[in-house]
């Protein structure tokens, strides 16, 4: 009986496991029934952003967590598809870190030029799992949000790429239930506009909290304060931006710290992260972690250990993104095909212990960077997914490191080379800080296209780059 496979979610990891069974109907392969549910009305995850927060127009949790003006906060060099590059799909070079916009467009054209639309049921949400062990089948209850009409299907091996950017963490604050601000977690930022000449609180001290809060000085805040758990972030921040310890309490709109210092603010935005979530899955079944590099219990960071039939892809924290659920989506579709044979459950474990105990000793940034270029190494040597430079990668992360630790509005003018073409980026005509318009007409095509629609500041320096 032909194999069958059910994937849950179409954003990047989802259309990477199509792109995979499609790669391999293309180099003659006899591929399984696939069947991929996706609870919005369109492919690209978080990629596919939306104005709503709360809940969709069919009372669902909102998945994405990005905003207008979000810009790629690493080098698109460093997630470039091996098999599909920007090249192949712009057909001209530009600049290192695009505007969403742009590489949803990106992500899209691969899948789209793949014909693999047809395996997926948009507007239908995943909503219950179980296990047969005797029979060793999947199965997976689904509802289609437009008619209400829930169905069943039993699948051999079931995916889940549901992404781990959507259910906010949010901590408790003694005193937050009466702070009078506007108070919101970053996954419901929709745009930092609305902070124009406010102060502005934020907690956490990683990658949603950096963004957020220069997104907010971009748009005229009139402070930005980071509140840190751990560490600071420490980048030579713009004026009327500090880093402040912990905050123990609230009193009205005043914050206090846990260094003694306190502050007035008009908005706090809580980075405070994500949870891993999984509704739809049984306990035994649903992955428990934190936002980490190596969750446990995943063989490759792929395959559940208990039960080797199902498959997690994009389950880790990313420095790479597309092209590591790439080298993730073909090495489980060798391992549901049988072309990738899986070593004993205690060769496996030790083989995770590996990497947890790695992991653990890491020292920097640019030590994890490394760590994942390895990871990604394994995968790719187990597959035909086309190899690249992965040291080559590495060493791109560590300049895109550097270029924010020299200047953190800066880092997104900088250029890199693609080490899949060897194309390399060209500066862009507007500086990131300056950059209003996120289209990708007027990204592509430059300032001539928005004269009537940018500001006066917008247009001069768009000229003066030139
Ligand atoms: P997602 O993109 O989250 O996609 C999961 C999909 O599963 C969604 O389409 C969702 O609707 C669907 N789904 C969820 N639950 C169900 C269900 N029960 N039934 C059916 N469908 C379901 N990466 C970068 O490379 N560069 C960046 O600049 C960048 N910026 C980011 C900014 C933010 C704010 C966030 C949150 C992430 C950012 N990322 C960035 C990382 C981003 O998570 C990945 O690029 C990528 O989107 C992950 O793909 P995914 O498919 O694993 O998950
Ligand atoms: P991350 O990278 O998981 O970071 C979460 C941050 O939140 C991190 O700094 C945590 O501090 C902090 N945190 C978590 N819980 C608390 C509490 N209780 N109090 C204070 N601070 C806390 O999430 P992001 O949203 O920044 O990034 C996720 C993705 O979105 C990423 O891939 C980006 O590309 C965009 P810690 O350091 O653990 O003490």
């Amino acid at each position: 009986m032909t194999l069958r496979v059910g994937i849950i979610g179409a954003g990047p990891s989802g259309m990477a496991q199509l792109r995979a069974f499609e790669s391999a109907r293309k180099n003659g392969a006899d591929i399984p029934s696939i069947m991929c549910f996706e609870k919005q009305d369109d492919w690209g995850g978080q990629w596919n952003s939306s104005w709503r927060t709360g809940l969709d127009a069919y009372g669902e949790p909102v998945h994405t967590s990005m905003y207008r003006h979000l810009w790629s906060n690493g080098p698109k060099e460093c997630l470039e598809f091996s098999d599909y590059s920007f090249d192949e799909h712009f057909g001209q070079a530009f600049s290192s870190f695009p505007p969403r916009a742009v590489l949803f467009d990106y992500i899209k054209g691969r899948v789209e030029k793949s014909d693999v639309r047809k395996y997926v049921q948009f507007n239908t949400v995943a909503r219950h799992t179980s296990y047969n062990p005797a029979t060793e089948e999947f199965t997976l209850t689904v509802e289609d949000l437009t008619t209400g009409t829930t169905a069943e299907h039993v699948f051999d091996k079931l995916v889940v790429s549901t992404g781990h950017f959507a259910f906010p963490a949010v901590p408790e604050f003694e005193g937050i239930n009466s702070f009078p601000g506007d108070l919101l977690h970053a996954h419901d930022f929709r745009g930092a506009e609305r902070f124009a000449g406010k102060n502005l609180l934020m907690i956490g001290s990683s990658y949603s909290a950096e963004d957020i809060g220069m997104q907010a000085h971009k748009m005229g805040a009139a402070s930005v304060t980071f509140s840190y758990r751990t560490a600071p972030m420490g980048f030579d921040w713009p004026e009327n931006t500090v880093e402040r310890s912990l905050v123990t309490h609230f009193e009205g709109r005043t914050a206090h710290f846990l260094d003694g210092t306190k502050g007035e603010f008009d908005a706090v935005v809580l980075c405070t992260g994500y949870q891993h979530k999984y509704p739809f899955l049984p306990s035994d079944l649903s992955l428990k972690s934190k936002n980490v590099l190596y969750p446990g219990n995943l063989y490759k960071g792929v395959v559940w250990q208990q039960n080797t039939n199902l498959f997690y892809l994009g389950a880790q924290d990313q420095y790479y993104t597309f092209n590591m659920f790439d080298a993730q989506a073909w090495f489980a579709r060798d391992v549901m095909t049988g072309k990738i044979e899986l070593p004993s459950q205690q060769a496996r474990e030790a083989d995770i212990q590996l990497w947890l105990e790695r992991l653990a000793a890491l020292p920097d940034h640019n030590a994890e960077a490394d760590f994942q270029s390895d990871y990604l190494r394994e995968l790719i040597d187990a597959t035909d997914y086309p190899p690249f430079d992965l040291d080559a990668v590495s060493q791109l992360f560590k300049d895109w490191m550097g270029h924010k630790e020299s200047d953190i509005l800066g880092y997104r003018d900088m250029v890199h080379r693609s080490v899949v073409t060897g194309t390399m980026a060209t500066k862009h005509h507007t500086r990131w800080l300056n950059a209003m318009d996120d289209s990708l007409d007027r990204y592509l095509n430059g300032p001539s296209q928005d004269v009537d629609t940018g500001t006066l500041a917008t247009v001069t320096e768009e000229l003066s780059t030139k």
